[in-house]
């Protein structure tokens, strides 16, 4: 899947079809800046070479950040982070038993040296991924940095906006 048939910019992973409802939140946001991304299932447990190889060829194939959302035992972050040195930004999803507590801790937990930015569980992490792929990228674009300010300058007016109950 990609945006525009363009080369992709950001590759948003994800350890099974099942956390596409959480990291679809994440394509949402890139979708709506505009940005040519692809969207996998790439597992860390279940496709470890695959995973590898996505890893080594990301930079080489343009990406510039990589949106990784995974559940449980969530190792699919750290894992892509230890084979690239492009930005990888960690979601946890919301797990059965431990509501993505336990994805939360293994994600942000990497030692020293390898770092994978993590975001909050569950749909805000993932749209809060994607913007932070977009705000990397708009390091080198000011246009897509324009577009970014506006977005934030939508939410100002939207909060004073806001009335509450007399
Ligand atoms: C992880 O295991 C996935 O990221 C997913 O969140 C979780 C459960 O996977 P399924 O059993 O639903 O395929 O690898």
């Amino acid at each position: 899947m990609s945006a525009q048939n363009e080369k992709p910019l950001v590759g948003v992973i994800m350890g099974s079809s099942s956390d596409w409802d959480v990291m679809q939140n994440a394509v949402t946001m890139l979708k709506e800046f505009g940005i040519p991304y692809e969207a996998k299932v790439v597992s860390a447990h279940r496709m470890p070479d695959q995973m590898f190889e996505y890893a080594e060829t990301a930079r080489e194939r343009g990406l510039r950040a990589i949106i990784a959302g995974a559940g449980g035992a969530a190792h699919l972050p750290g894992m892509v982070a230890a084979k690239t040195i492009v930005p990888v930004l960690g979601v946890p999803v919301p797990s059965k038993y431990l509501r993505g507590e336990d994805s939360l801790l293994s994600i942000v937990q990497m030692p020293k040296g390898i770092p994978v930015s993590t975001f909050s569980i569950g749909e805000a992490g993932a749209a809060n991924a994607a913007l932070t792929a977009v705000a990397i990228l708009a390091t080198t674009d000011d246009k897509l940095a324009a577009k970014l300010q506006e977005f934030r300058e939508k939410q100002t007016q939207a909060a004073f906006a806001m009335t509450l109950p007399a």
